[in-house]
């Protein structure tokens, strides 16, 4: 069976994923919160076997000891799935707080480089692969107030492509998955716990749900070897563009 690294497997898309493709591979599940890793691999080890990792992805040293300590079980790695990541804040760039912006592009930027750093050498050796970057519709445009979030994303736009043409001649594919607006702890993060801003974000429309995108991920995972999907938008039916969603209003 093959081996599948999920990041950010701790909550919303990525718990998803792990869950929605359980049953085709060996899972390597990661995040920070260690019971809620503990609690998914309860759940997920009746079906396949499950090994967690606990790391911050901007911390390069525990990157690299983390993937380098999985056992000879776990360590054909033959896909990534880079999800790991989230806004903090919503503000105008001159307001935003500096460390907010920091944890943006050392999260979703740089954590997704040195986790792919750490585990392509446990996945080149077998001359295949896949990799499945989460970008968002916010990489594809900017929207006022979110300019750091939209560049984080960017740069995961580009690394994406990027990849694809540097891991051609190894084998590896790279799909980039870009979503619209999916409904999960998403927006309680970017709003620092309060839930009524979190709720507003979804309010007026049928947002995404994660396991919209899980099967979308499943989707490209399944296809045949010589398939690459290289770059999926997924947009709820009342969304747009970033910044254009249809809401009811109210009378
Ligand atoms: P959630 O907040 O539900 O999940 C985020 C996950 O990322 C958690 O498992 C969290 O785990 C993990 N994570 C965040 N920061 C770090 C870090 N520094 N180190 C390690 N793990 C981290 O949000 P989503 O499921 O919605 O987000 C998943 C991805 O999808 C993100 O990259 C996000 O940008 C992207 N996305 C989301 C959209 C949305 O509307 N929800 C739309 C487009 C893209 P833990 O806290 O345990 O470490
Ligand atoms: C999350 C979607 O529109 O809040 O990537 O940036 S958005």
């Amino acid at each position: 069976m093959k081996t599948a690294l999920i990041t950010g497997a701790t909550s919303g898309i990525g718990m998803a994923t792990a869950k929605r493709i359980s049953k085709d591979f060996r899972l390597v599940i990661c995040g920070r919160r260690q019971q809620r890793l503990d609690e998914l691999k309860d759940e997920l080890s009746k079906t396949t076997e499950v090994h967690t990792l606990n790391f911050d992805v901007r911390d390069k040293k525990a990157v690299f000891e983390q993937i380098n300590s999985l056992s000879e079980d776990f360590r054909k790695i033959d896909v990534l799935i880079n999800n790991a990541g989230n806004a903090h804040g919503l503000a105008p760039f001159q307001d935003a707080d500096l460390e907010d912006l920091e944890q943006m592009m050392d999260g979703n930027s740089k954590g997704l480089i040195y986790v792919t750093k750490a585990v392509l050498p446990l996945m080149i050796p077998q001359k295949s692969g896949h990799i499945v970057n989460i970008s968002s519709t916010a990489g594809k445009d900017v929207y006022p107030n979110g300019t750091t979030y939209c560049a984080s994303k960017w740069a995961v736009e580009a690394l994406s492509r990027g990849m694809r043409l540097d891991l051609l001649p190894l084998g590896i594919k790279v799909t980039n998955v870009a979503p619209g607006m999916v409904e999960t702890e998403f927006s309680l993060v970017r709003f620092k716990g309060d839930e009524q801003k979190s709720e507003n974000a979804y309010l007026g429309y049928t947002p995404l749900t994660a396991e919209d995108i899980a099967e979308t991920i499943y989707f490209a995972l399944m296809q045949p070897d010589h398939v690459q999907l290289a770059d999926i938008t997924v947009l709820p039916k009342a969304q747009a563009s970033v910044t254009s969603i249809l809401k009811e209003t109210k009378n």
